[in-house]
């Protein structure tokens, strides 16, 4: 009996094309910036006859990459069901309009994972495969939630304008960020760190103030995992970065986001050592973080990790412009003094307060690493 009778066989069969399709797109990481990473799987008689992703932003988009992998192989894709963890697209940018190019290519069955939020496609591309013929299928469920989470920073950044902010924080046992000089050098073991790593190579960006420039002298680069430099920010209302920082670096690849009006010899200097200085809105004296973000989104940034300080990382939360939280907190340490994540949200009662979702901790050495959703996170 054919599995047509049987709908969760072809949920179980759905899901398992999709998941493959959404480990293919995970290859783009880094690389498709400011577009998504998509995955693309075509099947015929119960077999994979070609398959790709988008690797670079520029190159063929996913289901193209599928359509020449089975021309390859000698296999023809008419009559065949593709799974694509995107909505094909509908206009012509880089590329020509994917969905025309399946309909052309006489394709019977399109799954997708998730529509696309750009408003140049959003439902365009289901609509032109309808209108050719083609029967489309949209997951939803957990499935739908994978590629949403996959490419959250590229929703984030269409539908509200800003990219997907996780915060990385690292705290003694006593939950202190700092000693009370400032410096927050090796709270965390050696495995932790590997892992703070991990997580820059994972973000578009990362951030810092100007307080951990000052204090740390941190390179904000990724050193002990393989993986592409994030572009490193720092947030620096009053241009205090000292030409000579680290952060700058030799890659061109440092950013300082300060208040308009910057003082200009200070802003040259700057410029003159290697990092590009931009002016956006203050407000009480501090850079505005929501333009910040925005001018962020604007340079194709579509995720951001915040780095520290204590006082930039509690401004994220005040603001409610962070996402996602990883903490990484020493169990081996006590500092006794130094400040904290002393936000200053002003709740009034415990049921207030913000929660994470889908929480996952480890330990990791002699860390504990705790990590979730924020419940102040906007809807992917
Ligand atoms: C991709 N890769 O595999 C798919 C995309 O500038 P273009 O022509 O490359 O178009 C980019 C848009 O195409 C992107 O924002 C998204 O809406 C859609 N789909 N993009 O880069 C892909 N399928
Ligand atoms: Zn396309």
């Amino acid at each position: 009996m054919s599995a047509e009778f049987f709908p969760e066989v072809i949920t179980i069969i759905h899901t398992e094309y999709m998941s493959r399709a959404l480990s293919l797109a995970r290859n783009g990481l880094r690389m498709t910036s400011p577009n998504p990473m998509v995955g693309c799987v075509i099947v015929k008689d119960g077999r994979i006859i070609g398959s790709g992703w988008h690797k670079k932003y520029g190159n063929p988009h996913a289901e193209i990459e599928a359509i020449n992998d089975a021309h390859s192989r000698g296999e023809n894709v008419r009559g065949s069901a593709v799974y694509v963890t995107l909505e094909p697209c509908s206009h012509y940018g880089k590329t020509p309009p994917c969905a025309n190019r399946l309909v052309a290519e006489g394709v019977s069955h399109v799954i997708i994972a998730m529509r696309d939020p750009n408003p140049k496609v959003n439902g365009k591309g289901i609509d032109i495969l309808r209108e050719g013929g083609v029967k489309v299928t949209e997951l939803d469920g957990e499935i739908q939630q994978s590629a949403k989470f996959l490419n959250r920073g590229f929703i984030f950044v269409h539908k509200y304008g800003r990219p997907f902010v996780s915060l990385k924080a690292a705290m003694s046992l006593d939950g202190r960020m700092n000693l009370a000089n400032g410096s927050s050098k090796w709270i965390t073991g050696v495995e932790a760190r590997t892992e703070a790593h991990r997580m820059r190579a994972e973000n578009d960006a990362v951030l810092v103030g100007v307080g951990t420039v000052l204090s740390d002298d941190p390179e904000l680069t990724v050193r002990f995992v393989d993986g592409v430099n994030p572009l490193r920010v720092v947030l620096d209302s009053r241009l205090r970065t000292p030409p000579s920082a680290k952060v700058i670096g030799h890659d061109g690849k440092c950013l300082i986001i300060t208040s308009e009006g910057a003082d200009r010899q200070q802003k040259k200097a700057l410029e003159d050592s290697g990092a590009t200085v931009a002016e956006v809105s203050s407000r009480g004296g501090h850079v505005d973080i929501e333009s910040a973000l925005k001018y962020l989104a604007g340079r194709g940034i579509l995720t951001l990790m915040v780095e520290g300080g204590p006082e930039v990382l509690s401004a994220f939360l005040r603001e409610r412009l962070a996402d996602y939280v990883r903490l990484f907190i020493s169990s081996a340490k006590i500092f006794g003094e130094g400040s904290g994540l002393d936000v200053g949200l002003g709740f009034g009662d415990v049921g207030e307060a913000f929660t994470l979702t889908g929480i996952k901790t480890r330990i990791l050495g002699g860390d504990i690493i705790t990590e979730g959703r924020l419940s102040c996170s906007p809807d992917l």
